[in-house]
């Protein structure tokens, strides 16, 4: 369905001018997209000035939907099922009909693409660890995707290469290590892979080239609370799941040091080779933080790598208030820190940190000369693309760089304790909100779980019958919300735990009225509820 845009532009002497549909130089200065196609802009028009229309026009739609996400009477979402997205609604399409459409339709589309979309920087938004719209980084996703570079070479991303180089160093000077390396790719779980290829790699370098067979079977370990992207390199690398060992957990969810002991003695007593340890730095479910240092000293006595998956709680070595809980993490051999998570750069900002360089090198050189010549005229140790397991590798550090640029160390440090002190206030909050109960006493990050009981459960003295309905009122309440639109917070089970909501705070946007309007409105949504 063809629709009309709000807003027009036409150039001037002092440069382009917004004009409004109904001004009279409209219909002689507009863009008329409704009669121009892609053919039309750079570089096939030779129209610079109806390039500049259209993006201004984009750049319209973006500023709009960027202050509907910080408003909180603007939804979080227009909920629809997905057969009524495909079916398509109000004239919004999803059909690819091989047609090439008027510039008018695509400027439409991108307004629907937003508007059936989860505005996932509202202050109201507390599903995923990652959200918040931070501004700076937004710009340099701009500025990165116009520059529309790769990371393979110093060649083509010179820039952006050193970067990477400087922000690695500075993450390594944080972290504690003397030297290091690093490398940005497109997510934690791909940096909790990294990790395992490179413990093997040095423990058996000669995999890389015959492979696994005749070798002794490897083994590794993480808590029974681990993400499951730390199991998943067992299955990638010819590992096997049934050899990736979970761990049991503390009261606190951590895991537990002496049973990492025993499994580790077991597996040596089976013949195995045990040679990979994760220790999470921030659960996905919980926040609950390992302690490194003690899970570091059995690694040390039975010389296995130690990885930190810190892509969640990493950004407390931002905070002198906080980083205790990472208290011996330069004893590590990697780690995975996520800045998209806690400290807000917009997706996607991952990077794998390790402390033995050159490792990464001779771990995924594949020496293709027709990119990673070797007589170029230039430090060839800056083509850094040959340390990654990807060819094309998209500019991620531009985001972090330019949002660390504008922050400083006490921006991140004031992102981090902010959300940890909004936490603490619902925690509070929960304590004394009749119906309302904690899963885990005292959270040590910002994930807060909590069950909701609405009235018609409350005095059910069966346990077993209880916990069966309540099992079922969180998945109830997260469907009215998403109808409603007004929050949206996960739920899980976890463990003998029936589903409860993990709430995380990592928005910088979200202030205490945002905790007490989310405890109301789950009283709102839930307190009907029979069963
Ligand atoms: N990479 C784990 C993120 C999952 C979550 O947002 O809960």
């Amino acid at each position: 369905m063809q629709k009309q845009s709000a807003w027009r532009f036409r150039s001037s002497s002092v440069g382009l001018i917004k004009v409004e549909p109904n001004n009279e130089d409209y219909s002689m200065n507009n863009g008329d997209f409704e009669n121009s196609s892609s053919t039309d802009l750079l570089p096939f028009g030779k129209s610079e000035e109806k390039t500049q229309l259209f993006l201004k026009e984009i750049f319209e739609i973006l500023l709009k939907y960027i202050s509907k996400s910080f408003d909180r009477k603007s939804k979080i979402l227009d909920f629809h099922h997905p057969h009524q997205l495909l079916e398509g609604i109000e004239g919004f399409s999803l059909n690819i009909n091989g047609e090439a459409e008027s510039l008018e339709q695509i400027l439409v589309d991108c307004r629907d693409t937003l508007k059936y979309g989860v505005k996932t920087g509202h202050p109201r938004f507390f599903n995923q660890l990652s959200s918040g719209l931070d501004v700076v980084s937004l710009a340099a996703d701009w500025v990165t995707s116009t520059a529309n570079t790769n990371m393979f070479t110093f060649e083509i991303a010179p820039v952006f290469i050193l970067m990477e180089d400087v922000i690695i160093k500075r993450m390594i000077n944080i972290i504690g290590w003397e030297n290091g390396d690093g490398i940005f790719s497109p997510g934690g779980s791909i940096n909790n892979l990294y990790s395992v290829m490179l413990a093997r790699h040095k423990v058996m370098p000669d995999v890389k080239h015959n492979g696994l067979r005749g070798f002794q079977q490897l083994v590794m370990f993480q808590s029974k609370q681990a993400h499951y992207s730390n199991k998943r390199p067992a299955a990638i690398l010819g590992i096997g799941l049934n050899n990736c060992i979970d761990i049991d957990v503390d009261e606190r969810g951590h895991m537990k040091p002496g049973d990492l002991e025993l499994k580790i003695l077991q597996s040596k007593l089976e013949g195995k080779v045990p040679f990979y340890v994760t220790a999470t730095a921030g659960t996905t479910v919980r926040g609950a933080f390992d302690e490194i240092i003690k899970i570091s000293e059995v690694c040390k006595k039975y010389g296995i790598w130690l990885h930190v998956d810190a892509a969640w709680g990493g950004a407390v070595m931002m905070s002198q208030k906080h980083r205790h809980l990472v208290a011996g993490i330069e004893m590590s051999d990697s780690l995975t820190w996520n800045p998209h998570k806690m400290v807000g750069v917009v997706l996607q900002c991952s990077m794998l940190l390790t402390k033995h360089k050159g490792l990464l090198e001779s771990c995924n050189n594949m020496r293709a000369d027709y990119l990673f010549q070797q007589d170029k005229h230039y430090d060839i140790t800056y083509d850094t693309g040959d340390k990654t397991i990807q060819c094309g590798r998209h500019v991620d550090v531009f985001k972090l760089w330019l949002s660390w640029r504008a922050k400083g160390d006490k921006g991140f440090c004031h992102h981090v304790e902010r959300c940890i002190d909004l936490a603490r206030y619902l925690v509070r909050k929960i304590k004394k909100t009749p119906g309302f109960q904690l899963v885990f006493q005292e959270p040590e990050y910002s994930n807060v779980c909590f069950w909701y009981y609405p009235p018609s459960i409350r005095n059910i003295c069966d346990e077993t019958i209880k916990n069966e309905k309540l099992g079922k009122v969180a998945p109830i309440i997260k469907s009215r919300m998403m109808e409603r639109g007004s929050i949206m917070i996960g739920y899980q089970p976890l463990g003998s735990k029936v589903n409860f909501f993990r709430c995380v705070i990592s928005n910088y946007a979200v202030n205490y009225d945002d905790i007490d309007f989310m405890v109301g409105e789950i009283e709102r949504l839930g307190h009907d509820i029979e069963m």
